[in-house]
């Protein structure tokens, strides 16, 4: 029987991945790869819509591959590719922005906020079709389910669009995709400021855990994360942001349950309990970070698995695209 299809992505924005991006989806991936034929990108193109230095983006688009295999990705068993060694994702994606409204990829939620944020000189109309390059990523491998943040959620709804879009004008040509939200409790906020989202492109250092930090790094980071004054270990995520954030990363990283490491603390304080949080982190990400630095250690061969996973997709991919082609009047090349 063929498993049903997965595809999901992250943009490599930065030289390490943080754990939020490692608790609300490395961890769900690496999972679900077992039960799905899964599909996952480094989106290079999508991060092509902010400033970047070249030779820096081709740094972390490896180092973001690398930690993909370093958190239990297997390369052998999902299709692990680089998005841009895949032509057919912005072949889709201009077929499929010709039958995007320009109100409706206006309304884009994150369009509105980042383009609000960056100012109208530094907003590009990449950014502004960055949901129909995201909904060709999606559609090209008939893809059954993605796993995606809250935030994400619109940009999956306007995929679905148009593929039934697609499908009613043309014929039956792409699977409509279904997202699987993430969990509430696997969201990960910053350390030093509970109440914004840990993200990889924070301002600041400091509340940041990313996956490749030295393992003292990611101690001290634990231990002045921001707390209260009210000194018992309780998830209350209204009153005491800072502790339930941690309780929620100690709690996704071990698998136990929240009421159960208040209960190991009660009575102890937050140094005792960072302390135990802090060796927790430690030894998740102390075999990540190693094998990440093997993995980096020998691009040529990180290279080679890349190639291998990214001819598995332009199978899958050409597929759809030719359908696709011909399905709008494209005439064929002989
Ligand atoms: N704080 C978080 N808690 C839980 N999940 C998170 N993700 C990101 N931050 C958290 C999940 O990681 C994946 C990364 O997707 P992305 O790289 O396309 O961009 P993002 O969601 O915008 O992640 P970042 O780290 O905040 O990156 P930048 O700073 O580049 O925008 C997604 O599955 C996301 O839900």
């Amino acid at each position: 029987m063929t498993k049903p299809r997965l595809y999901s992505g992250m943009q490599p924005s930065a030289d390490s991945l943080q754990i939020g991006n490692y608790i609300g989806a490395l961890m769900q991936w690496r999972d679900l790869q077992q039960a799905y034929d899964a599909y996952f990108s480094v989106v290079d193109l999508h991060a092509l819509t902010q400033p970047n230095d070249p030779a820096e983006l081709r740094q972390k688009t490896r180092r973001t591959a690398a930690q993909y295999i370093a958190a239990g990705i297997e390369p052998s068993r999902s299709t692990l590719y680089v998005q841009s060694h895949v032509r057919a994702h912005a072949e889709l994606a201009w077929i499929l922005s010709t039958i995007t409204g320009f109100g409706e990829a206006g309304r884009m939620t994150q369009f509105k906020d980042k383009s609000q944020r960056y100012g109208s000189d530094a907003t590009s109309v990449g950014l502004f079709t960055y949901p129909v390059l995201m909904a060709a990523d999606i559609l090209l491998y008939q893809t059954d389910i993605v796993p995606v943040g809250d935030d994400q959620k619109q940009h999956v709804e306007l995929t679905r669009d148009l593929a039934e879009r697609f499908n009613s004008r043309y014929g039956d040509t792409f699977r409509v995709p279904m997202p699987v939200i993430q969990q509430d409790t696997a969201r990960i906020y910053d350390l030093q400021n509970p109440t914004a989202k840990m993200s990889k492109s924070a301002e600041s250092d400091a509340g940041v855990l990313w996956l490749l930090d030295d393992p003292s790094v990611s101690a001290k980071k634990v231990m002045r994360a921001v707390t209260d004054s009210e000194g018992s270990v309780r998830y209350d995520r209204e009153a005491k942001p800072g502790v339930s954030n941690l309780l929620v990363i100690y709690a996704a990283l071990t698998g136990r349950q929240i009421p159960a490491i208040e209960d190991e603390y009660a009575g102890r304080g937050y140094g005792d309990f960072k302390k135990g949080l802090a060796e927790v982190v430690v030894g998740e990400f102390g075999p990540v970070r190693e094998r990440a630095l093997e993995l980096l250690a020998d691009p040529a061969e990180l290279d080679r698995v890349l190639a291998t996973n990214a001819a598995r997709a332009d199978e899958v991919a050409d597929a759809t695209l030719a359908a696709v082609y011909d399905k709008v009047g494209l005439l064929r090349r002989v």
